[in-house]
């Protein structure tokens, strides 16, 4: 865990109860304020309820589908603010934390590292909105047990173009590796806003793998970001085919990857991940500042990203594998980046 002066120093001046107070109102703090008329956490007046089975199958398996989160409009608006966010990229001319441009890039053709865009809910009111859909959260709040949710601020839209732009697969990881917590009550969720479909690179998991032992992404003593383990056997992995305006939901510890896109059609999703305000986050709080940006640990930090409820004082603590991602070489990524491991990823 990473303790700094700055740790030290809130967690002294939050004994006081004012600083308590002070903190709660600070909830207001959270970047909802860059989109004010757009934040509608809390405000969802018809719960939508998860069909038992449907319940039932992510505790099993690992994973659900949920196929019309968004209505067809907001569908629209959704591919509408990707299409922008794509344009908006023609006109950078170097890279900036939202979008990492690759060589070649241009005002006509975007290329963008890993062909992505991070943090578009910091970019783009209508990906702000998207992240607090009521129906969104709703969901999510029964698949981690809790009324109370924090959005883990780390959002990417991983586009797959068909053709040459098109990103090779990514690796199989657990996002439980990248972010340990006291308990694992945490989802990721895609957002697809064109179909995800098996020929254009889809999610795959490995169905109950959250139930099993951790899985190492360590080699030769380096976190790698990627299973390493022998004992992985990925043999059993199914496709996640996700219609437009639906969302993939994957507990933290479902292994996962996905291929590269062998279709004429894109492939956009918006991967995210929220957890419950319980969970609290071992080795930093990727905060208000977006992507990358983990740590300090800190109780502003953590509270500006509470997306619905109220914080907690009182972490559960859950034993359950953990470990850390730590050193990490730089040298790695999650992404399939040479030739090999791209054909690899084709299988
Ligand atoms: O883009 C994909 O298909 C997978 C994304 C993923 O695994 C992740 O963001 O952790």
């Amino acid at each position: 865990m990473i303790i700094s002066q700055h740790n030290l120093g809130s967690m002294a001046s939050f004994r006081s109860s004012a600083a308590k107070l002070r903190c709660i109102k600070r909830l207001k703090y959270t970047i909802a304020s860059r989109f004010s008329s757009s934040n509608s956490a809390d405000t969802n007046s018809s719960f939508f309820k998860l069909h038992a089975d449907d319940k039932a199958k992510y505790e099993r398996d690992g994973y659900l589908v949920v196929k019309d989160i968004f209505s067809e409009e907001e569908k629209k608006e959704l591919i509408d603010a990707t299409d922008e966010l794509i344009e908006m990229s023609k006109s950078k001319t170097q890279s900036d934390k939202y979008f990492m441009l690759e060589e070649g890039h241009s005002s006509t053709r975007s290329l963008l590292k890993r062909s992505r865009v991070i943090c578009p809910s910091l970019v783009h009111p209508v990906w702000h909105k998207a992240l607090r859909h009521p129906k969104l959260l709703d969901v999510i709040s029964q698949l981690v047990d809790s009324p109370s949710i924090r959005y883990i601020m780390q959002e990417k839209i991983h586009m797959k173009f068909p053709g040459e732009d098109g990103s090779s697969g990514i690796k199989w990881h657990q996002d439980w590796a990248f972010l340990p917590h006291t308990n694992d009550s945490i989802v990721t969720v895609g957002l697809a806003v064109d179909d995800s479909t098996k020929e254009n690179g889809c999610l795959q998991v490995v169905p109950g793998t959250h139930k099993q032992p951790i899985l190492s992404h360590f080699k030769d003593g380096n976190f790698v970001s990627a299973i390493e383990d022998p004992s992985f056997d990925s043999s059993k992995a199914v496709h996640v085919e996700v219609p437009a305006g639906g969302a993939s939901f994957h507990h933290v510890r479902t292994a996962h990857a996905s291929g590269p896109n062998n279709s004429t059609q894109s492939r956009r999703v918006c991967f995210t991940q929220y957890c419950a305000t319980d969970a609290w986050p071992l080795i930093g709080v990727v905060g208000p500042e977006g992507y990358g940006v983990e740590g300090p640990v800190d109780w502003e930090r953590f509270c500006s990203t509470i997306v619905r409820g109220s914080p907690t004082l009182y972490p559960r603590m859950v034993e359950i594998p953990i470990s850390l991602p730590f050193p990490y070489e730089r040298g790695y990524d999650v992404f399939h980046n040479d030739s090999q491991e791209a054909a690899e990823s084709k299988q």
